[in-house]
């Protein structure tokens, strides 16, 4: 049993369905916290809607790469396309940390390689697991956040 943290980001229509409808599929059954949702400034440099962003914290018995499939099956049920690099989506999650495993394998590449750059992930990743995120890191990580609250107050 290891704790897995996956970040959750969705732009384009209901953001807070699309948010709720992915849990149980990331989930699968297994124990979860959610951090809050926050409104972000969106990184990459597309014009577009701000995001809502969380983390989730999975206590988990799944591989790696069971999370990513978990995690592309909750993509595709969001209706998620991916015609622009950077732009807008329905839902996008990516697999952040699992325990702590490393790998460089493309596909899934972990420690995540961009999870130290950007304050969508940190900050809801502080909230969750503060001994993982320094003041340092924080501040040196790009784009505006603002906390909205839990996910079930804003449904
Ligand atoms: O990498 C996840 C998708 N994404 C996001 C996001 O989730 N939040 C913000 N604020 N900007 C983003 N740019 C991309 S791409």
């Amino acid at each position: 049993m290891r704790l897995a943290y996956l970040s959750l980001g969705t732009n384009i229509g209901d953001r807070g369905a699309h948010l709720a409808g992915a849990i149980a599929t990331l989930a699968e059954g297994e124990a979860f916290r959610l951090s809050h949702v926050y409104e972000t400034e969106p990184v990459g440099g597309v014009d577009q809607e701000n995001f809502w962003n969380l983390v989730m914290e999975i206590t988990t018995e799944a591989s790696a790469d069971e999370l990513l499939e978990r995690s592309h099956r909750a993509e595709e049920n969001a209706g998620r396309t991916r015609e622009v690099r950077w732009g807008p989506r329905t839902l996008d999650v990516d697999v952040l940390l699992v325990g702590d495993e490393v790998s460089d394998d493309p596909e899934l590449t972990l420690p995540h390689p961009r999870l130290f750059e950007r304050s969508f992930v940190l900050r809801p990743l502080r909230e969750l697991a503060p001994q993982l995120v320094t003041d340092e890191q924080l501040a040196s990580a790009a784009g505006e956040v603002v906390e909205l609250g839990t996910l079930s107050s804003l449904r």
